[in-house]
């Protein structure tokens, strides 16, 4: 099977919702040495982000979303391990508390960010999803990351990216670290705006923005 192939066929199975083909084609294209990374956001990244849209345009049911990103989770848990794998030796970079903000419970994109960031150099510290703005606030004292990373998939809960910068100003807290949001709502215009130091469209650039904002590249 070619590598083109396995990527379409990745689609399908995230389409079919079948977790158990997603982790055996996301195992397949690692025996046959695809970048895990370009497997990630192809053959499965990009299958969700449109079956989000039709979900968008009410063409298909919730539950099929949620299979079909179980579906990604299952092959991207897979990836995920060689992704970490291939960065395992790097030198530590800084440290990266990142999560998901309050009311909010999407994590498949903040956790391919960790990911990444971790096979970067960044040692990661993940609070999850659905995290209070004082808990981000408390771990922020708890462990003086160099980064803090604010994951929003809605624009209902967009805001609270703003409210926890804000929360980190009062708290005498926001110049000790460099902040860095994203998600499928969030622009550079919106990480401006709030008071963010940068914005990502995807795992790659945030990576890259990470490393520049920690003085690196
Ligand atoms: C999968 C999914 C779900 C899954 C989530 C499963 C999970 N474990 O995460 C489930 C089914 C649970 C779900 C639920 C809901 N969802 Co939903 N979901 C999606 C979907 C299809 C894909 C998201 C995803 O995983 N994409 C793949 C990853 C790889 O991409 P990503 O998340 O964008 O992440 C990348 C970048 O954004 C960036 N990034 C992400 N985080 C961060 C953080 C930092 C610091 C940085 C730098 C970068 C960064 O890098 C990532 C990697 O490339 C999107 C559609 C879309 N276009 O985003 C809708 C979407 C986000 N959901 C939507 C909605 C409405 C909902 C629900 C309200 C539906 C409902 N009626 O109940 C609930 C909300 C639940 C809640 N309270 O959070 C809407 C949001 C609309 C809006 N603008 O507010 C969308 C856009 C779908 C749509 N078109 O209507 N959803």
């Amino acid at each position: 099977m070619g590598n083109e192939d396995i990527i379409k066929e990745m689609n399908e199975a995230v389409n079919n919702f079948d977790d158990e083909l997603c982790k055996e084609l996301a195992g397949k294209s690692i025996e046959l040495g695809m970048d895990p990374i370009m497997v990630l956001e192809d053959g499965f990244a990009g299958a969700l982000r449109e079956i989000g849209e039709s979900f968008g345009k009410g063409e298909i049911f919730i539950t099929e979303l949620i299979a079909a990103a179980q579906a990604v989770e299952a092959g991207a848990e897979v990836l995920n391990i060689e992704i970490t794998r291939l960065g395992a030796s790097r030198e530590t970079i800084g440290k990266v508390l990142i999560g998901t903000v309050e009311g909010d419970i999407h994590n498949i994109g903040k956790n391919i960010v960790s990911t990444m960031l971790n096979a970067a150099g960044f040692e990661i510290i993940d609070l999850g999803v659905d995290v209070p703005t004082h808990v981000f606030v408390d771990k922020v004292k708890e462990h003086k990351p160099n980064l803090l990373g604010l994951s929003s998939l809605l624009t209902t809960t967009m805001g609270k990216q703003k409210e926890i910068i804000d929360a980190l100003k009062e708290n005498g807290l926001r110049d000790s670290l460099k902040i860095i949001v994203g998600g499928a709502p969030v622009s550079d215009e919106w990480a401006r705006e709030i008071g963010a130091d940068g914005y990502a469209f995807d795992a790659s650039s945030a990576v890259k923005i990470s490393l520049e904002l920690m003085g690196r590249k």
